[in-house]
């Protein structure tokens, strides 16, 4: 309830706000978003992202990032932000877990309501959406930078309000938002029309990558650890490749998979198989249309077992129209 939220805020004074591993623009315009709302209760709040994620490109456009981030080592109160599970905190998880006082606020449907106070809304497109709920609440009167954070939350995680999670409520946050006199134009190009040059290396990639299984129904792109370490590509340049097999107009599933370190990184993307439950069998999570998981194994025997995996699903959930 919004209630204890506010009451557990209104008593702590050193607050720190958790967006998830890698960050996206939900998870970061949320974040900043409450952090600006916070902030104007006279706290003393910080926006602590993965180590990762310092220089994502998104701070560029958000307001309220510090230049030199306050490091606030012994917080009263956390609050996760987009975190599905407690994991997608990282190496942050310890000084969640060592506080007393923890705050969730997130609209994955595999949530599992971790913390002390838990906000989970599966329907909101956003966890932005649910940040400005939290706003009306207040009866709080917004500003250019919080209506911002929040429209570049909430377009972000539908896709620039493409995306099948966008609802009628959806358009009409965000075209309250558009009160507040925010630059949707420059927002949303910015955030989806705009590349580095190593991001566009790494679509290049990606398309060389290309593959289709089970009469065209399945679509991959593979990313190998070797080639992005090439090229230097960081998470943020190399993210949301899934979007190019997406493409496909024959694709029922489509994923992309990510070579790391000590695992490969999955995205699947699906318009009629429930991909959430999919990637839960991996210990992943996410939404029903688009969801991912982290699984051992080389490239070639996770490709093989999530085709076989996503085929089986296919035949079971998916009839052609
Ligand atoms: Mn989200």
């Amino acid at each position: 309830m919004f209630t204890d939220i506010y009451e557990a805020i209104k008593r702590n004074n050193n607050i720190v706000i958790f967006p998830h591993i890698n960050a996206d623009g939900d998870c970061l315009g949320s974040s900043y978003a409450l952090k600006l709302i916070i902030q104007s209760f006279g706290k003393n709040v910080e926006v602590v992202t993965d180590e990762k994620d310092r220089n994502h490109r998104l701070v560029k456009i958000l307001s309220g990032v510090s230049i030199r981030p306050v490091n606030i080592t012994n917080p009263d109160l956390v609050i996760a932000v987009d975190c599905a599970d407690k994991e997608r905190m990282g190496d942050r998880l310890a000084i969640f877990e060592n506080c007393q006082e923890t705050i969730c606020i997130d609209h994955h449907e595999t949530n599992d309501k971790y913390a002390k106070y838990n906000y989970v809304n599966a329907d909101a497109a956003a966890t932005g959406e649910i940040i400005y709920e939290f706003t009306q609440f207040l009866n709080m009167d917004l500003d250019s930078g919080i209506a911002g954070n929040l429209y570049i939350a909430i377009s972000s995680d539908t896709g620039r309000f493409c995306y099948s999670n966008t609802k009628p409520h959806t358009h009409s946050v965000a075209g309250q938002l558009l009160e507040y006199g925010i630059n949707c134009n420059f927002l949303n190009s910015y955030m989806f029309d705009m590349n580095s040059k190593v991001r566009i290396e790494v679509m290049k990639l990606a398309y060389n990558s290309f593959e289709t299984f089970f009469d065209d129904k399945i679509a991959i792109v593979s990313l190998k650890k070797a080639d992005l370490d090439k090229i230097g590509a960081t998470n943020d340049d190399s993210g949301d490749m899934v979007t190019i097999p997406r493409s496909l107009e024959t694709a029922v599933v489509s994923m992309c998979l990510k070579e790391t370190e000590n695992c490969i990184k999955v995205s699947l993307r699906s318009q009629a198989v429930d991909v959430a439950r999919m990637a839960k069998q991996y210990g992943g999570g996410g939404h029903i249309r688009a969801a991912g998981c982290s699984i051992a194994g080389t490239l070639e025997e996770v490709k093989a077992k999530l085709v076989a995996d996503a085929e089986r699903r296919i035949k079971m959930e998916y009839r052609a129209r």
